[in-house]
């Protein structure tokens, strides 16, 4: 497996590494900044002595390199400040974006690609219409995140280990998000059996909230261990083609009733990329909780670039 991560910041170093250290395959990181990403990855070949692990990582300023790469993650743009919305980033990532999955076509035509850059789903449709992939090989990291903040904020309300929980988060990634305590279990106990509604409804909106929260601690840049931890396991189910099912932003083709968006579904990955956009049997509620967040995605796409 040959995996190409485009751009070597926080995000895109730390799942290079995550990746590297996993054995997933051979990893090349480039960045646009000279130097950046090929130091990066020396660094982190310094360390295999230590770590007794013979991975293989490149780093280079030449995305030429990512030729034929058989998965390919887009970590490139910029990550919001404190007080920042996801949407703000749009019309310069989307420049970015462009001249990356362009090369994308030309260097790595049968890869799976899988975007990063924020604001995630716009990014994610964009991607698309540039590339021309097909859906089931292009799709956004978004609510697999979401899900293990939401699985994270559940273990420490309930003092239950994360590895009990299935969590469930759909939407946008972003204020649109729909954390479902309904699709959510502890051991198999649904959530409201065992939280009352207030309690839970305070864990919905704290999820929602935490790449906020993250972002105006941290005072520059935006949340990266956990996002960099969700993109090597939606890179590892593919790689091991392990058919599990993941939250990813995909384009829907009416699907929940919805038509022409990216937005985050529960989906089965494996080496085929999404194998089956799984549809959830969502209440009058919840699926109109979706229809609204996916009309809002519609109004957004409108200020894409052609
Ligand atoms: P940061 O540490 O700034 O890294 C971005 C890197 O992209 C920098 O090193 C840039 O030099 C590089 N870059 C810019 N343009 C290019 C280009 N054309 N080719 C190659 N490299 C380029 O940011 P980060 O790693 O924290 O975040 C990266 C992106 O991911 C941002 O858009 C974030 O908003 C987004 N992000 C998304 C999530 C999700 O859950 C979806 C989570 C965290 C970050």
């Amino acid at each position: 497996m040959k995996i190409s991560i485009i751009g070597a910041g926080n995000v895109g170093s730390l799942t290079a590494l995550r990746l590297a250290e996993a054995g997933s395959g051979e990893i090349v990181l480039v960045d646009v900044v000279k130097g950046m990403a090929q130091g990066k990855a020396l660094d982190m070949e310094d360390a295999r002595h230590i770590l007794k692990n013979n991975y293989i990582i490149q780093g280079t300023d030449n995305i030429a390199n990512i030729n034929k790469s058989d998965i390919v993650v887009v970590t490139a743009g910029l990550a919001r400040k404190p007080g920042m919305a996801r949407e703000e980033l749009l019309a310069k990532n989307a420049a970015i974006l462009k001249d990356v999955c362009l090369n994308v076509k030309k260097k790595a035509p049968e890869s799976i690609l899988i975007i990063v850059t924020n604001p995630l789903d716009l990014m994610t449709y964009y991607a698309l219409k540039i590339t021309g992939f097909k859906p089931n090989r292009l799709f956004g990291m978004g609510v697999t995140l979401d899900a293990s903040r939401f699985a994270n904020l559940i273990s420490k309300e309930l003092q239950v280990p994360v590895a009990e929980i299935l969590a469930t988060v759909i939407g946008s990634h972003g204020e649109g998000m729909l954390p479902l305590p309904r699709f959510t279990t502890i051991k198999g106990v649904s959530l409201g059996e065992l939280l009352d509604e207030a309690k839970t409804e305070a864990l919905v909106k704290k999820t929602i909230a935490r790449g906020q929260e993250i972002v105006t601690l941290l005072g520059s840049g935006s949340a990266y261990f956990s996002p960099s931890a969700a993109v090597a396991e939606i890179v590892r189910c593919i790689a091991k083609d392990e058919k599990r099912t993941l939250g990813v932003s995909a384009y829907l083709n009416g699907e929940y009733g919805i038509k022409d968006v990216c937005l985050g579904v529960p989906c089965r990955i494996g080496r085929g990329g999404i194998e089956k956009i799984v549809e959830l049997e969502l209440s009058i509620e919840e699926k109109k909780a979706l229809i609204a967040s996916s009309e809002n995605m519609r109004l957004l796409l409108k200020q894409l670039p052609s």
